[in-house]
């Protein structure tokens, strides 16, 4: 009986009327003198006296559940008006949802992971709390380099072995642990050095830096390569330069420069006046670096670069504060809605 009653009940909710006929209908087939609510009522005679009481008490509410369903009906039906009770109106407008928008600093990432994937790259990442020998040893910083001193490097206090990477080279070193050449590997990635905020300097900034190792690799591919990037990224018209650097990671090392975009090299402020701006850092892979991980550099050579992506992202879309990247201004971001 208790399940027949709950049946009833769903019944009863799903009865929609749309005229006053089909709530008279209702009426007559839940609430008339033949109907379901006085029949299921009948039933009382046939519970034993001890839970006639209880009983009661549910046939009560059933009747008044019919009774208020009624009501509804008959109310929505006045005037002739459709029942819109239990029923959505699609004619209505939609609730509109709040799409946001993709942060300048991934819009760029995206644009520079797809155009390396293009060319074999493989991305890999890995964690941002390191250890010394992933972040520095292993690169081949020698132990009083002066990246490794507190002032530049941000050390987990209650574990001072353990620090906030400065480059997202540990990544590659993780890879290179984990892998025997072929290596053709892109690491993007927050790093962070204990610098005082300003418009120039941030304490974190996204990197992305990458790796390719196997026989044969020289600094022609090296070049080739971050040509190419380039100008996917910037346009065919944009020259490259490159000029001798020191990095303790790379032997020999190369900074390279693009034709600046604002003025096409006739030189303006932010070229400061030389018609080039510097864009990323490169090198061979120290031979040191190489047999850190067992890769015996007599037989394998490699390049590798890194370059900061708020860096990148200044130049394409001339944004000359490193705060506004972190400060969730919705006046910034919103303007890069069109983007992808
Ligand atoms: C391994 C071996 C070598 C990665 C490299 C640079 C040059 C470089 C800077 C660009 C601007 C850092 O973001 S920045 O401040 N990076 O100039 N990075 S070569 O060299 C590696 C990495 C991993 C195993």
């Amino acid at each position: 009986m208790m399940q027949q009653i709950d049946n009833y009940k769903q019944e009863m909710t799903a009865f929609e009327a749309t005229t006053a006929e089909a709530a008279e209908a209702f009426r007559i087939k839940y609430l008339g003198t033949k109907g379901i609510v006085k029949a299921v009522m009948g039933e009382i005679k046939n519970v034993p006296n001890d839970q006639k009481k209880a009983f009661g008490q549910i046939l009560n509410e059933f009747k008044q559940f019919a009774e208020a369903r009624y009501e509804v009906l008959k109310e929505s039906t006045v005037n002739g008006q459709p029942s819109t009770v239990n029923s959505i109106d699609i004619s209505l407008p939609g609730t509109p949802v709040a799409i946001g928008t993709r942060h300048p600093l991934s819009i760029v990432r995206n644009q520079i992971v797809s155009i390396f994937k293009r060319l074999g790259f493989a991305v890999a990442e890995g964690p941002e709390i390191e250890d010394d020998w992933h972040n520095f040893g292993a690169m081949n910083l020698p132990e009083d380099h002066p990246a490794r001193d507190m002032q530049d490097t941000f050390y987990i206090n209650q574990h001072p072995a353990w620090l906030l990477r400065t480059h997202t080279s540990s990544v590659q070193a993780r890879v290179m642990e984990a892998q025997r050449p072929p290596i053709r590997v892109i690491c993007p990635g927050r790093v962070y050095r204990n610098e005082t905020i300003s418009a120039r300097a941030h304490c974190f900034f996204h990197q992305i830096e990458g790796l390719y190792i196997d026989e044969n690799v020289s600094f022609a591919d090296l070049k080739q390569t971050l040509y190419f990037f380039v100008q996917e990224m910037f346009g065919k018209e944009v020259k490259v330069r490159f000029r001798p650097s020191y990095f303790p990671f790379t032997e020999p090392s190369a900074e390279m420069d693009i034709s600046c975009l604002i003025c096409g090299g006739s030189g303006c402020t932010v070229c400061k006046h030389t018609g080039w701006v510097e864009i990323l850092g490169s090198g061979m892979v120290h031979p040191k670096v190489l047999q850190n991980f067992d890769i015996d550099p007599e037989k394998y050579t490699g390049f590798a670069f890194g370059m900061g992506v708020e860096r990148v992202c200044q130049l394409k879309y001339r944004i000359n504060d490193l705060r506004l990247y972190s400060q969730n201004d919705v006046r910034f971001l919103r303007q890069f809605t069109g983007a992808v």
